[in-house]
């Protein structure tokens, strides 16, 4: 079980501001302490570059570095082998679209993904489907539950790429992803998982879920900003050109050609966030020592109890599916009020909520609406923070009346 009230404690930010109601974890979450002293301890106790020097202090940050990312793949049940750090999400997807896309992908042939993607796992493939001439398939959302309509003749033979999200940044929809991979194998296509909402909250087995790679975020994990990963079956990423090029990814260059060094270092030219990367591994670790199962149940727990508050308020809209189908995400709007003055209120009295388009424009073109607030919530989150935000939301209504 998750002790939020605990938990809290290994947060400084709530040390400094207890009364701070931080409600946007979906955009970046807090970190625990033990992330913050591991970037100080790098910085004070070792600082130096990887896999570039035969000195001890060098060996020493090289060897942390690595484990960082064993500690990641342990996350997820990846080898470490299969772990490459990047800055985000974002790079991460843009790796597998201009490192395996450019290359496979022809004319005539499709890529599939979903309307209710992030514009990181969207713009890639919208923009290989122009440079290679390919065809790009939408899996349609039904408008009221806010899920999938999944029917697999959208995946043909001609599919080369199946990519789309575990959660929803917007609607916190988990999507039958593992489902969808099996009918992506049959026809051959290789399958990328945007897991940005869903690392962070819920169990993520890659091995379970069958997929070709996994992206996701080490910001929204508890971990530095700056940071994230790409999980890759090692054959693939054995076999596959590299995307940035430059010192640390060789193994031998001459005037004519050169040689790859073996993953992942073949992925992660120049010097990376060193001290970052080494935290991310932390907290990986934090998390999987709270349990993710633990995590998601805390999760749906304080979902079901804000949605079921926020039925009950005439004025609010809300968008996405039940409580037990989502992560803890929550965007809604307020009839005949401005997403953005909404936030800026629930802001003057302490609570931190993201207003606005959230980087799924398809989406809600799709659903026909601007933009919405989103709240979302996280291992720190208590039902005490629910409840103020939603005396606070129906002042505000009351206010605007
Ligand atoms: N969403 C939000 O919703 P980066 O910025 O590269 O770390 O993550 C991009 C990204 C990709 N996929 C999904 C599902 C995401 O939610 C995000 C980031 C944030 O508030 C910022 S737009």
């Amino acid at each position: 079980m998750i002790d939020a009230i605990k938990i809290r404690e290994d947060f400084p930010i709530f040390k400094n501001s207890p009364s701070l109601i931080y409600l946007d974890s979906a955009a970046t979450s807090q970190r625990p302490e033990v992330v913050i002293d591991t970037l100080k301890e790098f910085y004070e106790n070792y600082n130096s570059n990887i896999h570039r020097g035969v000195y001890s202090l060098s060996f020493e940050a090289s060897r942390r570095y690595e484990k960082a990312h064993y500690k990641v793949a342990e996350l997820i049940n990846a080898e470490g082998r299969e772990i490459v750090f990047t800055k985000n999400t974002t790079e991460a997807i843009n790796l597998v679209a201009y490192a395996y896309g450019l290359y496979n992908i022809k004319e005539g042939d499709e890529i599939v993904t979903t309307i209710m993607e992030h514009h990181s796992n969207f713009i890639p493939w919208q923009k290989m489907a122009e440079l290679r001439k390919a065809n790009l398939k939408l899996i349609p959302v039904n408008k009221s539950t806010c899920e999938l309509e999944f029917d697999e003749r959208i995946i043909t033979e001609k599919t080369k790429i199946v990519a789309l999200s575990l959660a929803s940044n917007f609607m916190g929809t988990i999507n039958p992803v593992k489902e969808i991979i099996k009918v992506a194998k049959e026809k051959g296509s290789i399958t990328v998982v945007d897991a940005a909402q869903a690392v962070p909250h819920i169990p993520v087995d890659v091995k379970d879920l069958g997929c070709d790679f996994l992206a996701a975020s080490g910001h929204k994990m508890l971990g530095p900003t700056g940071t994230g990963f790409l999980y890759g079956r090692k054959e693939l990423l054995e076999s596959i050109e590299p995307f940035i090029m430059g010192g640390g990814m060789i193994e031998d260059v001459t005037v004519e050609d050169s040689k790859w060094a073996e993953i992942p270092w073949k992925f992660e030219a120049g010097t990376p966030d060193i001290a970052g990367g080494i935290a991310l591994g932390e907290a990986a670790e934090y998390l999987k020592n709270l349990g993710m199962e633990d995590i998601f149940e805390h999760e749906k727990k304080l979902t079901s109890v804000c949605l079921e508050k926020m039925k009950e308020i005439e004025e609010v809209e809300l968008y996405g599916p039940a409580p037990e189908k989502r992560v803890g995400v929550i965007s809604f709007n307020v009839k005949d009020a401005d997403f953005h003055d909404i936030a800026g209120m629930l802001d003057s009295e302490g609570v931190c909520a993201r207003s606005g388009r959230h980087c799924v424009h398809p989406l809600l073109n799709f659903l026909g609406i601007e933009g919405s607030v989103r709240v979302s919530f996280y291992i720190y989150n208590t039902e005490e923070e629910i409840e103020r935000f939603i005396e606070i939301l129906k002042k505000i209504i009351s206010y605007l009346k």
